[in-house]
């Protein structure tokens, strides 16, 4: 069954908030909620909303083959490497083609990049540039695809800074707090689309017998205090002492905190979506191997920070909030500690003060539960 009433809150003074209504007959789909947002900014253009419902049809068009992922020849990796090193599954080369082709030709992109891709996707010459850059991943824990775990898309949206006409690496490579619109899609049990726009984090839930998104998780709110810890513990001998004694904390083994459960599925999407609705901390710290762990500021860090965010938790990366890091390049990694606030915080503050300074691990006790 669909759930609540959205209430728009800041409206223009001159006219009534508008409020969209579910009924037995009337259903929410993400069109009509984006148009209903889109009318809280007299200033907008549309630009906005069109490039929302491209990514909203892109991501049907993958829900599709994920779908369908064990019937066609579309399972298993292809002969190429991502610029990550990684090997890149085909899935995930089809789902960065089928977002680029969504968006590259409605007139409100004036560059792409993606995790898939080295440099910037420029849009094609014979189409107009429009003032926004979409920067994603086009399916996210991609390795789980052959084993049928839920695998995600995240994206993230950033206005043009610059003059020139087409977008450049400084429009790509702004902190996430100048977000305006940020969102993922979750292919599991259902395919969920979450997004914000910076007025509360909505999720939208694919109807497959409609082939439309309803809203079904209006304004989300995130608990204070997670129940779950989503961390990849085979790691644990490579992390800093700080970071193992703040593992510690979250298991309740230090600092008088109830210890949380542990769910690592090792899909950020289907991590982070759990954690958003149930309450709960992914954690990606950084290790000996990896000196900035292993995820994207970019096309993971900030999208995911910003949803967070707007349902009422939070994102660092152990020393600086994620949103007012300054990207230097495209595929940055940063580590990252998301999700309910009050374990954030204590991840803030053990990790953010000095590693041998033993009245940190003291303060703790006091964060979270
Ligand atoms: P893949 O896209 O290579 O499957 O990586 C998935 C991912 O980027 C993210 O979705 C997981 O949270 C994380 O990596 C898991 O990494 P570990 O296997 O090192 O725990």
């Amino acid at each position: 069954m669909l759930a609540g009433i959205p209430r728009f809150e800041s409206v223009p003074p001159t006219r009534k908030p508008e409020v969209v209504k579910h009924t037995a007959t009337s259903v929410v789909t993400i069109e009509r909620f984006i148009i209903e947002q889109e009318k809280l900014h007299p200033e907008a253009t549309g630009e906005l909303s069109g490039l929302l419902y491209d990514l909203a049809l892109a991501a049907k068009m993958i829900a599709n083959k994920v779908r369908s992922a064990g019937l066609a020849d579309i399972l298993g990796a292809t002969d190429l490497e991502n610029v990550q090193g990684e090997t890149q599954q085909k899935l995930d080369v089809l789902a960065n083609e089928i977002i680029i082709k969504a968006v590259d030709h409605g007139g409100r992109l004036c560059a792409m990049a993606s995790e898939e891709e080295p440099g910037i996707i420029d849009i094609p010459e014979h189409f107009r540039c429009g003032k926004y850059c979409l920067l994603f991943d086009p399916l996210d824990g991609s390795s789980n695809i052959d084993v049928n775990v839920p695998v995600g898309t995240i994206f993230s949206v950033v206005r043009k800074i610059t003059r020139s006409n087409r977008g450049e690496m400084e429009d790509m490579l702004q902190p996430g707090r100048r977000q305006v619109a940020a969102g993922y899609v979750i292919y599991g049990s259902s395919t969920m689309m979450v997004y914000t726009t910076g007025q509360g984090a909505h999720g939208f839930t694919l109807d497959p017998s409609l082939g439309e998104f309803l809203l079904s998780h209006p304004n989300i709110r995130t608990p204070a205090v997670g129940r779950y810890l989503s961390v990849n513990d085979s790691y644990h001998g490579q992390w800093e002492p700080e970071v193992q004694g703040l593992m510690r904390y979250y298991r309740g083994q230090e600092g008088g905190r109830q210890p949380m459960s542990t769910r690592y599925v090792g899909s950020l999407v289907a991590d982070f979506h759990r954690n958003l609705l149930g309450g709960g901390l992914f954690a990606y710290p950084a290790n000996r191997r990896n000196k900035n762990g292993k995820l994207r500021l970019l096309y993971e860090g900030n999208p995911l920070a910003f949803i967070v965010e707007q349902a009422g938790g939070a994102a660092t990366d152990g020393t600086q909030r994620i949103l007012d890091i300054q990207p230097t390049e495209l595929h940055q990694r940063t580590p990252l500690f998301i999700g309910s606030k009050n374990d954030v915080d204590a991840a803030r503050s053990m990790l953010g003060e000095s590693p041998r300074d033993a009245s940190a691990r003291t303060a703790v006790g006091s964060v979270g539960a």
